[in-house]
Parts: structure tokens; C-alpha cells; sequence
């Protein structure tokens, strides 16, 4: 067990869902959190899953963030060790594309929230984490801000161009 302070914790079911969980890292490093990165498992490492919640939970985790695929359980399990809020990340693996993991993400008992994004949605877990996170943080919370200025800037500027491109013809 380390004791290096960390604001939010990553997890995912398989070192197969890395590539899809990467943007949240992703985001929340550009945001300036402390993210933790781990493949632990609710169904194949179920104690060394719980004993990292318990821990990152010592260690300052404000948020979790859950990704698997198939019959995704780990997002409800990391709910069920932790008041801290979790949000779900389901994963496309196998022949259903992502409606099993979405389902078993999403249909958490009352009691046990999970806040669920798209299929794949691991960039969208990341804003939410920070979101969440600004709430108490203002400097944070300017710079989630300047990240939605950022994107809208972008929209404007292709917007711009598109107009642009059919007036010339
Ligand atoms: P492998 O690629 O390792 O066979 O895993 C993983 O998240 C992955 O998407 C296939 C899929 O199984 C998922 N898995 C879960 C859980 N643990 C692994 N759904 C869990 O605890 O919910």
C-alpha cells in the first residue's frame, strides 16, 4: 500500500480496457488532479479491489472512476466499499458491443448510485470527476471552465470555416 496522495482513482476490469479508460488520466492530468491508474477486478481480484477503495479513500480519493466490459461489475463494487461518488465507465469487449456492460454499469440498486456515461465515455468520466471535484475547489473549478471555453472556441472556429469554405464555393 502507498501513501502518496491521490485525488482520483482509475480503475478497470482488464489491462484489455487500458487503451479505452487512457483519456480519463488524460483529462483529469491536463485539469491538474493526482490520478492513480490500476487493473483490479470485482469478479477475478475481488479483495485487492476492495482493499484499494478502503485505501485510496485514506489517501484522498475525492472520486472514483470504473471501467469494464461484459458483465461489468466493478463500478457497483467500488459503490459498495465507498461513499465517494463512482462513475462507471462501460466497456465495448466481447459479441454484445458495450449493452452488457452498460446495462450492468447503469442498473445499480437504490442505495448504491453509479453515475454511468457512454459506452467508452472514459474522456466524459474524466470531466465529471473534475466537475464533481470543482465543486469545492475554485481554483479547479476555472480551469473545467476554461476547458468548456476551449471546446466551444473550437465548435465557433469550425463553424467559421464551414461558412467559409461554402461561400467560396
Ligand atoms: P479480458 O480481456 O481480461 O479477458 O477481460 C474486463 O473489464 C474486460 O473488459 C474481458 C473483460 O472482462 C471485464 N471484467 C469485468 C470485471 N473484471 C473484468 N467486467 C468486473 O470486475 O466487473
Amino acid at each position: 500500500m502507498s501513501d502518496e496522495k491521490l485525488d482520483v482513482a482509475i480503475m478497470m476490469g482488464s489491462k484489455s480496457d487500458l487503451e479505452t479508460m487512457k483519456p480519463a488520466a488524460k483529462t483529469l492530468e491536463a485539469l491538474g488532479l493526482t490520478v492513480e491508474v490500476r487493473v483490479l477486478s470485482a469478479h477475478r481480484t475481488p479483495e485487492e479491489a476492495a482493499a484499494f477503495v478502503k485505501d485510496a479513500v485514506k489517501r484522498g480519493a475525492k472520486a472514483f472512476i470504473a471501467g469494464a466490459g461484459g458483465a461489468a461489475h466493478l463500478a457497483g463494487a467500488v459503490a459498495a466499499h465507498t461513499t465517494r461518488p463512482v462513475i462507471g465507465v462501460p466497456i465495448a469487449a466481447g459479441t454484445l458491443g458495450g449493452f452488457d456492460s452498460l446495462l450492468s454499469t447503469v442498473q445499480m440498486p437504490p442505495g448504491m448510485p453509479v453515475a454511468t456515461v457512454a459506452v467508452g465515455g472514459a474522456e466524459n468520466a474524466g470531466l465529471l470527476a473534475a466537475q464533481i471535484i470543482a465543486v469545492g475547489d475554485p481554483q479547479l473549478a476555472s480551469r473545467v471552465e476554461a476547458e468548456r471555453l476551449a471546446r466551444r472556441q473550437k465548435v465557433l472556429a469550425s463553424d467559421a470555416e464551414v461558412r467559409a469554405e461554402r461561400k467560396r464555393g
